[in-house]
């Protein structure tokens, strides 16, 4: 073992998921040895246990598990159970903590920003239930990076970690595994694989978009080989450190090869993609684009089809910006609903304490309780075992949907790359007039109500405050709006749009049409295009 003297470096904090930076800095000497000692200083040590390590393939990651690995020898570590090739989709991680019964794990992944030399890199702590640290955690994390002064990591060769087996580093055993078999086992638990196969038997086409990133060798186990969709189905299958160059964020703007394929002529029954890390999913039939909300309210509608969640759901939850359509289904059903601050980490509790089975955010991301966090080819199989079931398009399924339940318009306006003081000083200068808002009109809606979110977690009464502006409007319009905690350059601004339509007529707007009137009214009361000189956002979801 040996000890290195360090220093406290600046811009450890993590945000929304884990630590994100420039991969240059994450390369910069001590950078990730010091973060990667915080945290299991913060854990209280890692002296005998049993973590699972992985990432999406990225740029360093490789690298970063090698580091890794010599910092969990040094620190005591009994056993580390590592992907092939240093690579886990992050739910795949998180099920191999739970299935292994490890003591936590790390997870080497910018999620869906870009990956590269020049693009990101991040690493992300979760524990033994396989969720994300909890904000305790990481503020702990955080905390022991600012006073660090030493590191522990083994002077030791690269271990191979392109052979499935054990070998030992040092002490410490290094198990490599498949990363695909455990987690293809465990989706073959929950859906029905034999209604899947005849469903591609029958004719029915798919085309799924892996974007070059970790869901390829998933995806290809599962839809081509165990489920027999046509080779091919899969496209972008080959994770790349760079992927390919590709944004790996399936919305319509990065998935626009998708989008064209499923919006043009002789587009598929049914398309989908996931990103970077393989947490997220977007859902398209032929010529129709699901809204994650209205995916997570479609799927809590019909869970019950699925032979997993056959009994019915616990409950659901959904984070404060995801519209309230999966609130309605809740209603319906007689479900406890929850509202959770954006990010996986706040749905851990509910679920470990039985209190909801399925969750979701505006932000592409769906999952349930097998695993603890969000899971993006979960949400495709269960979407697929629906329309097995229920024999009917996914246009249909939503216009039935809509139809039942009314629909909630709903659209994100990302503003990307904002100087960060500029953006602080707009949000501070809404946060001061938060309170006088109140019958304000404008562009002919009311303001009914407005505030910032705060959490309390109902399960061990932990409070999260500033987690987002909510501004209210009379009929059920609302605005929300707060800074991403994930990206790396600058600041970027979410808004998130809602508007609520009962039906029967108006069901089939256009959204940014149907939103303009909320548009309109933001502009005016936070002044967003005039404040940053931009003429619209970056991204519309
Ligand atoms: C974004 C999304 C949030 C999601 C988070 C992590 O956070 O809005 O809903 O949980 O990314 O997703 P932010 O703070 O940038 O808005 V992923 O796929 O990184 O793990
Ligand atoms: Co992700």
């Amino acid at each position: 073992m040996t000890r290195h003297t360090t220093q406290p470096i600046d811009g450890q904090k993590p945000g929304t998921s884990g630590l994100r930076k420039k991969t240059s800095i994450f390369m910069q000497p001590d950078f990730l040895e010091n973060f990667v000692q915080a945290t299991f200083d913060a854990v209280g040590g890692v002296t005998g246990k049993t973590l699972v390590l992985g990432g999406d393939g990225r740029y360093f990651g490789r690298e970063a598990a090698m580091t890794i690995l010599k910092i969990a020898a040094a620190n005591g570590a009994a056993r580390v159970i590592v992907g092939r090739g240093a690579w886990l989709s992050t739910p795949a991680a998180s099920n191999l903590i739970r299935q292994r019964g490890a003591d936590g794990g790390v997870i080497l992944s910018a999620s869906h920003n870009p990956g590269g030399p020049d693009e990101d890199f991040g690493v992300k702590y979760n524990m033994s239930n396989g969720g994300p640290a909890p904000e305790s955690v990481t503020s702990a994390i955080y905390d022991r990076t600012q006073e660090i002064t030493g590191y522990l990591k083994l002077d030791a060769p690269d271990p191979d970690l392109d052979t499935l087996g054990e070998s030992t580093m040092g002490e410490m055993v290094i198990e490599v595994v498949d990363p695909v078999s455990a987690y293809a086992d465990l989706m073959k638990t929950l859906f029905d694989f034999n209604a899947l196969r005849d469903l591609f038997e029958s004719g029915f086409r798919m085309r799924m978009d892996s974007m070059c990133a970790i869901t390829g060798p998933y995806a290809v186990e599962i839809f081509e080989n165990r489920l027999g969709a046509p080779k091919g189905t899969v496209t972008h299958a080959t994770p790349l450190p760079d992927f390919g160059g590709m944004h790996p964020d399936p919305n319509p703007t990065w998935a626009h090869e998708l989008m064209a394929e499923m919006m043009g002529e002789s587009a598929p029954d049914f398309g989908a993609a996931s990103d970077g890390d393989g947490d997220r999913n977007m859902i398209l039939g032929a010529g129709t684009y699901v809204s994650p909300s209205d995916s997570l309210a479609v799927l809590a509608a019909n869970a019950h089809l699925v032979p997993g969640y056959k009994d019915g759901l616990k409950g659901v939850a959904r984070s404060m910006p995801t519209s309230a359509a999966a609130d309605r289904v809740a209603e319906a059903l007689g479900l406890d609903c929850y509202e959770t601050p954006t990010g996986w980490k706040f749905f851990g509790n509910l679920m470990d304490a039985g209190r909801v089975s399925l969750c979701g955010e505006e932000s592409f991301g769906t999952g349930s309780d097998h695993v603890r966090e969000k899971d993006g080819l979960w949400a495709v199989l269960m979407w697929l075992n629906i329309l097995a079931v229920r024999k009917m398009s996914v246009a249909e399924i939503l216009t039935d949907h809509f139809a039942r339940y009314g629909r909630n318009y709903y659209s994100r306006h990302d503003y990307e790359a904002l100087p960060v003081d500029l953006a602080e000083t707009m949000l501070g200068d809404l946060r001061a007039k938060l309170g006088s808002l109140k019958g304000t009109q404008t562009e002919g809606l009311t303001v009914e109500s407005s505030d910032e979110f705060c959490y309390t977690d109902p399960v061990d009464g932990s409070v999260s405050e500033g987690q987002g502006f909510r501004i209210l409007f009379e009929g059920g319009s609302r605005v929300v709006l707060r800074l991403s905690g994930t990206g790396t350059q600058g600041a970027t601004l979410r808004v998130y749009l809602e508007r609520y339509a009962p039906g029967p007529d108006g069901l089939d707007r256009d959204p940014q049409e149907a939103l303009a009137p909320i548009i309109a009214a933001t502009e005016a009361l936070v002044g967003i295009r005039a404040r940053t000189g931009r003429t619209g956002p970056d991204v519309i979801t």
